[in-house]
């Protein structure tokens, strides 16, 4: 085992005797400000507060504890739990070692959940009870359970906490293929140091921060740029189980959080919710709004501001880069727009494809050369850019980046992305099904939502294919509708021809 020497502590701020990782990063507030509150969780009748000085104790004490159940660096621990604490203080013992957290969507079944672990190979599991059934199912071995966190711990005095690089694997995240099948995009320590870095500086967070955080853990959105720059800062952050839209809005009125992170479906619910209580409403506390992962549409941003007096900032990031782009916290906001590169990213834009590069860009796909290889596209200078995928144009006076659409097919819907490709895979498999198309369709509350058209080779019941699929698939993935053909409408090639699709 690689062993370093810990930061010296004669230095109230933390000298890297080593390459810098992550929780160097978080080592400032930590040794700085062990009294303030890192965490604050309310929910499932729990109300949980862990000082910085807590939750970094307790890390230590469980990445003892794994150690001595054989992780070491390079490991992968699969996480399938919901947003509780103890989902931050197993991550902060992860990265510790130098393994690396893979987590798993809570609205996974069995078919997904199999790929994923069977693709990343877990040494352990990190779950809660209420979500080990399904694992106990599929006949899982080596579980630690959320409950059971204190029992897995050991004395942290005396480790010899290896040397973490800051190339390491921080997190395999698992993101939805354009095959049908997803892959882990490998994020390193540094990776999330530059997106951390670049949205501290932009967003100017400091440590008198709130962050009112109901976005899922288990997403970039939630873990990197809700949770890490939070931590970074020395900011507190505000834990919720899951969002609902009247809590949400009667902890922000009552002044409990300088910032609110959102996908647009949450801000349209919380318009609603708004709208209901009447005017004359005001926000004491918060600094600043920020809507991500989906398109936030013009209306919803206007009703907001006009509700709340707030302009909501808009960013683009993508799980394979973190952040790229965002809107300007002391400049312009400008609807429908991404904004500018954040400090560190550089764009092109490429037959119309958004093309970046910058230290926040992943390393590539988990056991996958070729999908890497084909991500990235090299220029003259032999610098590697990575292919988003996204459509973009750029307003050549502002620099402001507008989207334009997908290269690929692609659903977002309430700021979960699918690829049809496995849903149409699924719904093949149901006996009848001859050939299936799904496409996306506007939808007030989730932006989008998957539409399956199906020829058939006699009567299928609707209702037993939903069910089918929801035994199958995430719900979110699981067609609104089922609309039956007599044939999908091909081209000379045979290539299924979407847009002739009745609407
Ligand atoms: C839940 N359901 C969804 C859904 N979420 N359907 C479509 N789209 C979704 N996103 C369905 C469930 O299957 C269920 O259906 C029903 O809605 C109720 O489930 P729920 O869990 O109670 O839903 P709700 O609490 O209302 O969830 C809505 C939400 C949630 C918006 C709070 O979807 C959410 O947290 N989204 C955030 C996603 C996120 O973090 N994305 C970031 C990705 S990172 P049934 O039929 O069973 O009743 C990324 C990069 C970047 O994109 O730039 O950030
Ligand atoms: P994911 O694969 O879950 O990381 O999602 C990344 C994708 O989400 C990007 O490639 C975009 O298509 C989309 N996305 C993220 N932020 C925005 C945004 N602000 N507006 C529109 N699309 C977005």
């Amino acid at each position: 085992m690689r062993a370093h020497a810990e930061a010296t502590e004669t230095h109230s701020i933390p000298i890297a005797l080593h390459p810098m990782n992550l929780h160097d990063l978080f080592a400032i507030p930590r040794r700085r400000t062990p009294e303030k509150p890192a965490l604050r969780f309310r929910d499932d009748g729990r109300d949980v507060t862990l000082t910085y000085g807590d939750l970094f104790a307790r890390a230590d004490a469980l990445a003892a504890g794994l150690a001595a159940r054989g992780v070491v660096n390079g490991d992968h621990i699969a996480f399938f739990l919901g947003n509780r604490p103890e989902f931050v203080i197993a991550y902060l013992a992860v990265i510790r070692l130098g393994a690396a957290m893979v987590p798993i969507n809570l609205a996974y079944r069995q078919r997904e959940i199999s790929h994923m672990l069977a693709d990343a190979e877990p040494r352990l599991i990190v779950t809660e009870r209420s979500q080990a059934a399904i694992l106990d199912e599929m006949g899982v071995r080596d579980l630690i359970l959320a409950e059971e966190l204190e029992g897995c711990s050991a004395d942290p005095a005396g480790f010899a906490f290896p040397a973490v690089d800051g190339g390491d694997l921080a997190m395999l995240l698992y993101t939805s293929g354009t095959t049908g099948k997803s892959k882990g995009a490998e994020i390193t320590h540094d990776n999330v140091l530059a997106t951390v870095t670049g949205l501290l500086a932009a967003w100017d967070w400091a440590a008198a921060d709130s962050l009112l955080l109901a976005l899922p853990l288990f997403h970039t959105h939630g873990l990197v740029v809700g949770l890490h720059c939070a931590l970074a800062a020395g900011a507190t952050v505000l834990l919720r189980r899951r969002f609902d839209a009247a809590e949400a809005a009667s902890d922000l009125l009552a002044g409990m959080a300088t910032l609110f992170f959102g996908v647009p479906t949450m801000y349209g619910r919380l318009v609603e919710e708004l709208r209901s209580r009447g005017p004359g409403l005001g926000f004491s506390s918060i600094r600043l709004f920020c809507s991500g992962s989906a398109p936030l549409s013009a209306e919803t941003f206007t009703a907001f501001r006009d509700l709340t007096g707030h302009e909501i900032l808009e960013r683009y990031g993508m799980t394979e880069t973190g952040m790229n782009l965002s809107n300007l916290y002391a400049g312009a906001r400008r609807p429908g727009t991404v904004g500018v590169p954040l400090p560190g990213v550089s764009i092109r834009i490429v037959d119309e494809e958004l093309q970046v590069r910058g230290g926040n860009v992943f390393a590539g796909y988990w056991r996958a050369p070729e999908k890497t290889a084909a991500s990235f596209v090299h220029d003259d200078l032999g610098r590697r850019w990575f292919k988003t995928g996204d459509l973009a144009r750029q307003d050549p006076e502002t620099g402001f980046v507008t989207l334009l659409g997908r290269r690929h097919e692609l659903i977002i819907t309430g700021g979960f992305n699918l690829y049809p490709r496995e849903v149409e895979e699924v719904l093949v498999g149901f006996p009848g099904v001859r050939e299936a198309a799904v496409v996306g369709r506007p939808h007030a509350d989730w932006g989008e939502v998957p539409v399956a058209f199906l020829a058939t080779d006699g009567p299928v019941e609707a209702a037993e294919l939903i069910a089918f699929c929801k035994s199958q698939m995430a719900g979110f993935k699981v067609p609104r509708e089922i609309r039956f053909v007599d044939f999908l409408p091909r081209n000379a090639l045979g290539k299924v021809e979407k847009h002739k699709l009745p609407s």
